[in-house]
């Protein structure tokens, strides 16, 4: 699905701004107009906007709505409505009468509206958002009934996973007016060495032009659908110079141009190679999350977090643990950073949960979730969403599932086998495990091109002992090693919690100190391990989280507080991943 954009064909309308809104307790009416209620801007999470439980901790549905006109354009033209994500189940109303529905909080979806929008009269909108999580959504949740003395049964609804969920529309909304024959689809697979394959879906019989250009030189052009090249003297894209290139698409009346960029990604027994050239990743696990605002999308935090990362050396991030915004991988792309792109595959096990939140009934995993049809969905529109990002180099297609209980590898195997399929680039495709799934237990890791372990020994184990956490770190690691010695390996997440302005001379956990001597023992260990490919620490910044005894407002692993100020970390990591050669090596 092609992102909308303006162009000499296209019209692009805002639907972002401020909607009405209401909390709902029962099934809404989207045939009449909504009463009630209260402002609501948009894109945002609902929760942290107005004051309450009531509202931050909603669990059901909510509805949104607005009014539009059509602009007034001529020409034979097709309208689309396109919500780039709405958390996580989004039902669609226009003037009353249902459009349809989308499982599934961080894709875009859309609907034709040619034949449903008034061209005379306003249009009023609404869609009805729900945020519950079960066992066949992901992320994963679980749904309780549970009874509290002198209070009754209440539904309960516990997040599998270790983040807020916040929970609305949380990206643009647009209405998309194009001619009728239009480009729907490009795939553009350049590589390191100026080679390429580019493929579009276009309506119509009109012949499909494709050029190249480098501003208003062109490079490369040919006529058709199909296209094998090679571009000579190509920049390659890279973190230093993430040189992008127009690819222009035009066909009939329409015309699409979609920034792309030349790079090879490949991986060896002894690492990831981009164009040819071995790259060890420093960078972060992130989440989209921002005061106020919670998940939406927030241009002024996604420049921010990028340049910050620059100025550390970083070179690389995981989207943990969902696709991120459209805008957020096209300031990759712009600034040159490498991006895991995962799936929102997390919280897949049901013998315990991230925050520890008590669950009453365990069953063994992979005869309890149904998630498999809708992992295939997430799999397929992440792919056909993200596949034409230079700054992609990897897939991981799940956040710590149960991979060490019996049936993990069935599960797993079709979807791994359907990444690979999808990809143009064939990337390498992983997931993250967790630190139940050792070496000799992990059932999914043989299905893995690298591997990718979070571990937090000497926090979440061992806790507090730095020196015993390393030593079960270097011993983990040597296992790995010894039972995959073709796979290089990745530390997916580490890190400790440390509560910003805590100090202590000796450390202790929650300190900042504490927080940089264990990220320092733990890249001790990795300094000495030549099959280690790269360094994520866990987390880029603080981020909100379900509460929890051990959550102090929040996950406090951050190497910046969540206003995006350093810890004691943050410069020792700095002068890390900014020496000469660290990282190349
Ligand atoms: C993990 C999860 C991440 C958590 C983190 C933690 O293993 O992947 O979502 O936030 O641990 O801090 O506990």
């Amino acid at each position: 699905m092609l992102y909308p954009q303006n162009s000499r064909s296209r019209l692009s309308v805002p639907l972002d701004g401020i909607w009405q809104f209401k909390l709902l307790d029962a099934p809404h009416d989207a045939g009449q107009p909504l009463a009630g209620g209260c402002l609501m801007p948009v894109p945002s999470s609902y929760n942290d906007i107005y004051e309450g439980r009531e509202m931050r901790d909603h669990v059901a549905q909510v509805v949104y709505e607005r009014t539009f006109f059509l602009p007034p354009i001529g020409g034979d033209r097709v309208a689309l409505l396109r919500f780039d994500s709405v958390t996580h189940h989004g039902e669609v109303y226009l003037n009353g009468m249902p459009l349809g529905s989308h499982k599934g909080g961080f894709l875009p979806f859309e609907f034709d509206v040619t034949d449903r929008v008034d061209r005379e009269q306003e249009n009023r909108l609404t869609v009805v958002v729900d945020n519950i999580l079960d066992h066949t959504t992901l992320p994963v949740g679980t749904v309780e009934e549970r009874t509290f003395p002198a209070i009754g049964t209440r539904r309960v609804n516990l997040p599998n996973f270790d983040f807020f969920n916040y929970s609305g529309i949380h990206r643009p909304v647009t209405l998309n007016l194009l001619p009728r024959h239009h480009i729907s689809d490009i795939t553009f697979d350049g590589r390191g060495d100026g080679s390429f394959t580019c493929r579009v879906e276009c309506g119509g019989e009109s012949p499909v032009e494709v050029s190249i250009k480098d501003g208003d030189r062109i490079l490369w052009s040919g006529v058709g659908r199909e296209h094998h090249g090679t571009v000579d003297s190509i920049i390659a894209w890279d973190v230093d110079e993430p040189k992008l290139y127009d690819l222009e698409v035009v066909s009939g009346e329409d015309s699409y141009t979609l920034a792309v960029g030349f790079r090879s990604v490949e991986t060896k027994r002894d690492g990831l190679y981009l164009n040819g050239r071995r790259v060890y990743l420093k960078g972060f696990g992130k989440h989209e999350d921002s005061p106020v605002g919670g998940r939406r999308l927030d241009q002024v935090y996604n420049v921010k977090d990028l340049a910050l990362m620059k100025w550390m050396g970083a070179n690389s991030l995981r989207t943990c643990h969902y696709p991120y915004s459209e805008q957020f991988l096209d300031l990759c792309d712009r600034m040159g950073i490498l991006v895991i792109g995962e799936t929102s595959a997390v919280g897949m096990h049901t013998t315990f949960t991230a925050t520890g939140m008590k669950i009453d009934v365990h069953t063994p995993t992979w005869q309890t979730l149904a998630t498999a049809s809708h992992h295939r969905d997430v799999i397929r529109d992440m792919i056909a969403r993200d596949k034409n990002h230079p700054c992609i180099i990897m897939w991981s297609i799940a956040n710590e599932p149960a991979s060490e209980e019996a049936g993990a590898r069935n599960y797993f195997e079709p979807l791994f086998a359907l990444a690979r399929e999808l990809d143009p680039h064939r990337r390498p495709v992983t997931f993250a495990t967790h630190g139940e799934a050792s070496w000799d237990t992990c059932e999914v890791a043989p299905l893995c091109d690298v591997l990718m372990l979070n571990r937090y020994f000497g926090w979440y184990h061992e806790e507090g002992n730095i020196e015993v956490g390393a030593a079960m770190l270097r011993q983990e690691l040597d296992c790995y090693h010894e039972t995959y010695p073709n796979l290089p390996i990745m530390l997916g997440e580490f890190g400790a919690d440390a509560v910003a302005g805590l100090h202590d001379s000796t450390p202790t956990m929650f300190s900042e100190e504490f927080q940089r001597d264990l990220i320092a023992a733990y890249c001790a260990v990795l300094d000495a391990k030549e099959y280690i490919f790269g360094e994520h620490v866990w987390n880029f910044a603080d981020f909100a989280t379900a509460e929890s005894v051990k959550r102090v407002q929040g996950n406090k692993k951050g190497v910046f507080t969540r206003e995006r100020k350093p810890k004691m970390c943050a410069w020792y990591l700095k002068d890390r991943w900014g020496r000469e050669n660290n990282g190349n090596r």
